[in-house]
């Protein structure tokens, strides 16, 4: 008999290609079967997490954080998510969703940032305990139509952070490595066409979701 796959679900890409909206809505879908779900963000998840999610979406020159020291937060918070939150969940047979995970390591601090692949997967294993997600989504779009999407949102919020004020080739060679691993990984990380209609993207995720895992 073949073991079902964990129910651990990740949501990737870059900013404003709406993994939070769609996060939400496969919670909610989730939730009306009467399924237990988790529902958890990176950096943050946990007390610890989210005080580093504070400093490191904080753009503040004193704080001046290295790349090094950026990807050892990020990590921090993983760990933590990892032993705290979502270990625990699954071991109870919940869904747990999760807004980003160890691929934007390898998309922000790799294909942003630098930092060598390898090095990266091996930080990943340590950080996560080998845990890995069954199925991952990127959402993919284009970089002025996420830009669009930001700005209507920051209208209405105020709110700027410190990565979002990296350059566009920055943000290109994240969805670049986001577009790899989905040609590298093709079972576990699905490529989504962002830019249609909220309820499209809703219902193809969902189309996957039920066929993986058998709903
Ligand atoms: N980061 C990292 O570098 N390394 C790591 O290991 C980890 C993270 C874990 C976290 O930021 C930052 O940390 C992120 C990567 C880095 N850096 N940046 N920049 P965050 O958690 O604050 O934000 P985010 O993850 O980038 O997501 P976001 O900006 O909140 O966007 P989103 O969740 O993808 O989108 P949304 O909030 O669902 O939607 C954005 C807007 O678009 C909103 O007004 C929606 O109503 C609208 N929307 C959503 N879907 C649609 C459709 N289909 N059509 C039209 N409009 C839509």
């Amino acid at each position: 008999m073949r073991a079902e796959p964990l129910r651990f679900v990740t949501f990737e890409g870059s900013e404003g290609a709406g993994k939070s909206t769609q996060i939400h809505r496969l919670e909610a879908r989730l939730l009306s079967l009467g399924e237990p779900v988790l529902t958890v963000r990176e950096p943050g998840g946990t007390p610890l997490g989210e005080r580093l999610r504070r400093l490191l979406k904080e753009s503040s020159p004193e704080l001046a954080i290295s790349p090094e020291s950026e990807l050892f937060l990020f990590l921090a918070s993983r760990a933590q998510v990892v032993r705290q939150a979502i270990q625990p969940a699954l071991a109870k047979n919940s869904w747990v969703l999760s807004d980003r995970f160890s691929d934007s390591t390898l998309a922000y601090q790799g294909g942003g940032r630098g930092f060598s692949p390898d090095l990266l997967r091996s930080l990943n294993r340590i950080t996560c305990a080998g845990l890995s997600p069954s199925l991952t989504f990127v959402l993919d779009l284009p970089l002025s139509e996420a830009g669009h999407r930001l700005t209507r949102r920051k209208a209405g919020s105020g709110q700027g952070d410190r990565i979002e004020e990296e350059p566009p080739e920055f943000f290109e060679r994240v969805r670049d490595t986001y577009r790899d691993l989905a040609r590298l990984e093709p079972e576990r990380v699905r490529l989504i066409d962002a830019s249609r209609p909220e309820d499209e993207v809703a219902a193809g995720i969902w189309e996957i979701v039920s066929r993986v895992f058998g709903l």
